[in-house]
């Protein structure tokens, strides 16, 4: 047992694997006539029941939601064989004596503590998520080895440009996992993928199973940065980090970490690998041996190289990471998350050409700190759309990116606090603009640390939509202002409280910032 089963197992207690799944390996008849529950009728419990029907379990699924689009899949899912539960009233008790169920496969944004699976550990009947189910249900030869990746803030970029530069050097890759498309599903695709990349967040590594011998065996393991996040569904700061850690387990071949965040590096040197997997470090500095990292305006590894006590690959240059024409700076982070995609496409042998062409060829996802009004169209203010900073510390990376900002934060918090955030920032701060439910936390952080810094609390109007909303948020952050500031939208909270998701809050703020300038901003 390994310092992170114990502590996970503490808090969140999980029956061990009984004989029955243990022998779950490959998709061989075995799988035939298994008795699952299928908790949940999102993206990855569709695809897991939607799975385990096409070879032949008996599955029944339940979810608390009874909306449109779960009675839709639900259909599908009955015609195809499942039996179909939906409302709350059936995510509390088992639809049948737990000794009717072999397996219980959860969707990964179900909480530890639902009743369902704590009754279901207390029943001695395994849990595990989509993920370990993806990993058993692999054909026995010839399998796609998995590059797999965490961290707090970047797994999204960093995954898809792990794929860019895969299929840079002429595989067949694609992104999976919390990304967006199930890892089930990605298995099943007609055309075999030779490699995937592979995007986990802490809920799914929680919910791997406790049987670490069959459990997932990624060819190298990336976690990007460890910050607070989550802490509602972990409960603490510890248990979250080592749920992060927990990618490690089994590694064949590197465990990538940030030389920057000591943490990723001890989470390496904990967990429990195949022998002769080496820890990669990335840094923004000179790399150190068994390093990537950044000499002037190169990036290169010293790590994946014959001789890599005497020498170094060059991989790119910071010109690469900048779209064309483009003046703007690049983050650090920005680098950090090549480095980090690097070290995992290198692990797997990829050659420096196809990491350069990879880089190239990568668009970034919207909302990722993205120009959406520049100083000429503005009177010299730049406009920045980062919604996708749901927590203090990315937006943390996108603070440190511009030398004066007018900010506009605060959502749904999440249990973080914003004391270092501000405290780091307070010095680049013209002004803060905050919205949402818990813009108090940040506020009172901001009368703590930046007591200068102009304060201006904008609430959605009575009656008002969230476009009125942006609207007042982008003319106070205007006013704020000064020639040569950046106005950065980088709330460091999530936008459920008042968006349908940071996509749709991004793309109000830069509606509102269209309306104020025009369409050529
Ligand atoms: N549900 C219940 N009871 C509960 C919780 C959920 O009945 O207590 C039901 C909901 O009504 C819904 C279903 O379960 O029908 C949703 O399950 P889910 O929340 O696990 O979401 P999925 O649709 O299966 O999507 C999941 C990931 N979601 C979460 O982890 C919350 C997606 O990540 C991922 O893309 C998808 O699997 C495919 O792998 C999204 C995410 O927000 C992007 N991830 C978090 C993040 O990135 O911060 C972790």
């Amino acid at each position: 047992m390994t310092i992170f089963d114990s502590w996970l197992g503490n808090p969140n207690p999980r029956a061990d694997d009984t004989d029955r799944v243990r022998e779950l390996r490959h998709l061989t008849s075995r799988w035939s006539g298994l008795r699952t529950l299928v908790t949940g009728i999102g993206l990855s419990g569709f695809a897991a029941a939607d799975a385990l029907l096409e070879v032949g379990a008996e599955v029944v699924v339940v979810d608390s939601a009874t909306g449109e689009s779960q009675r839709e899949k639900a259909q599908l899912l009955e015609v195809l064989g499942a039996s179909v539960h939906l409302g709350p009233e059936h995510v509390t008790e088992p639809p049948a004596p737990w000794d009717a169920f072999d397996l219980v496969v959860t969707s990964p944004g179900w909480h530890p503590d639902a009743p369902l699976l704590v009754s279901a550990a207390l029943a001695g009947v395994p849990v595990w998520g989509d993920v370990e189910l993806a990993w058993r249900m692999r054909p026995q030869t010839g399998a796609a080895p998995w590059l797999t990746l965490t961290g707090t803030n970047g797994k999204t970029t960093v995954v898809e440009m792990l794929a860019s530069m895969l299929r840079a050097a002429g595989l067949r890759a694609t992104s999976a996992g919390n990304v967006g498309t199930p890892l089930v599903e990605a298995l099943r695709h007609p055309h075999a993928y030779e490699v995937l990349a592979v995007e986990l967040s802490s809920y799914q590594l929680h919910w791997l199973s406790t049987d670490l011998e069959n459990s997932l065996r990624p060819r190298a393991a990336a976690v990007l940065n460890i910050a607070p996040d989550h802490l509602d569904w972990h409960g603490s700061p510890e248990a979250y980090a080592l749920a992060k850690g927990r990618i490690y387990r089994n590694t064949e071949i590197a465990c990538v970490y940030n030389a920057a965040d000591p943490v990723t590096e001890d989470l390496v040197r904990e967990a429990d690998v195949v022998e002769g997997a080496r820890a990669v470090g990335f840094t923004r500095a000179a790399p150190g041996l068994s390093m990537l990292g950044l000499v002037e305006d190169v990036l290169c590894d010293r790590a994946f190289v014959e001789n890599r006590r005497s020498h170094a690959a060059e991989l790119c240059s910071l010109k690469d990471l900048r779209p064309e024409g483009s003046t703007d700076p690049v983050p650090p982070h920005t680098v950090e998350n090549v480095l980090a995609a690097a070290a995992l496409a290198r692990a797997h042998g990829v050659p420096p050409v196809a990491v350069r062409n990879g880089v190239v060829g990568f668009t970034p996802a919207p909302h990722r700190v993205a120009t959406v009004a520049d100083p000429a169209s503005t009177g010299g203010v730049r406009y920045v759309d980062d919604s996708k900073a749901t927590n203090a510390h990315a937006a943390n990376a996108s603070l440190a990116t511009f030398e004066h900002v007018v900010w506009i934060a605060g959502g749904d918090a999440k249990g973080a606090s914003f004391d270092d955030l501000v405290s780091t920032h307070a010095g680049r701060l013209r002004a803060a603009v905050l919205i949402g439910r818990d813009r108090d936390l940040v506020a009172d952080a901001l009368r703590r640390h930046a007591p200068e810094v102009p304060v201006v609390v904008v609430d959605l109007p009575q009656d008002g939509t969230v476009s009125d909303l942006m609207d007042s948020v982008v003319a106070r952050a205007a006013d704020l202002a000064q020639p040569g500031d950046t106005v950065l939208l980088a709330p460091a909270c999530a936008s459920w409280d008042q968006f349908r998701s940071y996509g749709h809050r991004g793309d109000e703020f830069a509606a509102a910032v269209t309306r104020r300038f025009g369409r050529g901003s």
